[in-house]
Formats: C-alpha cells, sequence, structure tokens
C-alpha cells in the first residue's frame, strides 16, 4: 500500500472526491490512498512439492528438485499427488480446455487438477519410473491477468524403490539395510521413504518389495538441472 500526501491547494480546484478515477473510499480530505495491485508482479512457483499419504502419520513433502522412490503400486509409479504454491492467486486461462493444455507434464495421465487461491493441486497416475519427470505450467496464470503466466518447469528424478538417496540413484542392497533396519519404526519425516508401499507401517511387505527391485539396471542417470 502506498499513500501519497499531494498538495491540493483548494478542495474545490478538484471537485469532489468522487470526481477522482479512484474508488471515493481511497479518498480522505486531502489524502488519497493507492493500494498497489499485483498487476506487474510476474507469476512465478513458490514452491512444489510431491505428496504421499503414508497411513495415519500423513501426506510428507517432498520438494521438486528432489527424488521421489517410493512406490504405491507397479501401476503407480512415481509423484501422485502435485502441489504447486504461486506468488498470486492463478487461475486456468481456459476453463473449458483439458486439463493437458494447463499444464504439460512429461509422462503419466492427470487425474484431477484443483486450484484453491494461489494453490495448484495435481492428481497423477502412471508416471514412468526410472526417469525424470517435469512439469510446466503454460495453461495457468494470474487470476485476473490471462497474459502473466510462468515458463518454470518443476523436475523430479523418480525410482521406484529408492529409499537412501545419495549422489546416484541406484536401488540396491543399501535400500534392502536399510529398510530391515527401520522394520517396526513408527513412520517419521526422517523415515518415511522406507514405508515404500506408503501404507503407513514399515514391515516384511516394504522388504520384499524393494527386494524385488534391486537390479543392475534399477539406477536413474537422468537428473533434474
Ligand atoms: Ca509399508
Amino acid at each position: 500500500m502506498v499513500s501519497l500526501r499531494p498538495r491540493v491547494p483548494s478542495p474545490s480546484t478538484f471537485g469532489p472526491a468522487g470526481a477522482f478515477a479512484v474508488s471515493p473510499n481511497n479518498v480522505a480530505g486531502d489524502s488519497i490512498t493507492f493500494v498497489a495491485g499485483s498487476c506487474c508482479i510476474l507469476l512465478s512457483v513458490v514452491r512444489s512439492v510431491s505428496r504421499k499419504t503414508h497411513g495415519t502419520f500423513g501426506s510428507p513433502d517432498v520438494p521438486s528438485g528432489s527424488w521421489e522412490g517410493r512406490c504405491k503400486s507397479s501401476a503407480d509409479i512415481g509423484p501422485t499427488t502435485i502441489v504447486s504454491r504461486f506468488n498470486q492467486n492463478i487461475q486456468r486461462v481456459c476453463p473449458a480446455c483439458a486439463w493437458m493444455d494447463d499444464v504439460k507434464i512429461s509422462s503419466g495421465s492427470i487425474a484431477g487438477l484443483t486450484i484453491s487461491g494461489d494453490t495448484l493441486a495435481l492428481s497423477l497416475t502412471g508416471i514412468t519410473n526410472r526417469a525424470t519427470f517435469t512439469i510446466a505450467y503454460p495453461g495457468i496464470s494470474m487470476a485476473g491477468d490471462p497474459s502473466n503466466r510462468t515458463t518454470q518447469t518443476n523436475c523430479w528424478q523418480v525410482l521406484a524403490g529408492e529409499a537412501t538417496g545419495g549422489p546416484t540413484l541406484v536401488v540396491n542392497t543399501s535400500e534392502y539395510i536399510c529398510i530391515r533396519g527401520r522394520i517396526g519404526q513408527p513412520i517419521t519425516a526422517a523415515n518415511f521413504r522406507a514405508d515404500l508401499n506408503v501404507d503407513g507401517v514399515i514391515n516384511t511387505t516394504d522388504l520384499i518389495a524393494v527386494r524385488g527391485r534391486i537390479d543392475s539396471l534399477a539406477t536413474m542417470a537422468a537428473t533434474c538441472p
């Protein structure tokens, strides 16, 4: 908010307050209050995260640029819900168009798209494993200004079964040892990746799941920029 107090020689010079091209509510005596709008702020993504629900523990966030190693099933690998928050309220440029016109994803399908204020939530299925996953927002604009869009792209590295991270993403005996050592532990922000099948518990089912994914080819070479 910017408040200007111009020198006004006489109220009669400018006529009544309502003659200004501003809301009369913004005029008080010899003062005009200008409310700075968001018209000149370029749209940008403030934060984008991937979420999966781990039973009663909840839905810990994995930020973009990170890695998504969890898997729910062979048909539901990688991110399943991505929530992106922008620096201002947003809208779909073409509400009647398909979701694929709003956002561009590098693999999989969009099962749902919702907007609430400055936040966009995407439900996704069938993300390709052992690959980067990117999402762009060509059909999303600032609310009230369809021309104000962003060229940003978010990126995840997707490798089902990966539970330990590291410079090179790979599913190997480190995952097996990691999960075996966490069996029976309550899920926390520090160990939720060991809950591979996202059922809210870390048990032998997760161990069996990772054992079936240990493979010399279970390495992901591509990385996010
Ligand atoms: Ca589990």
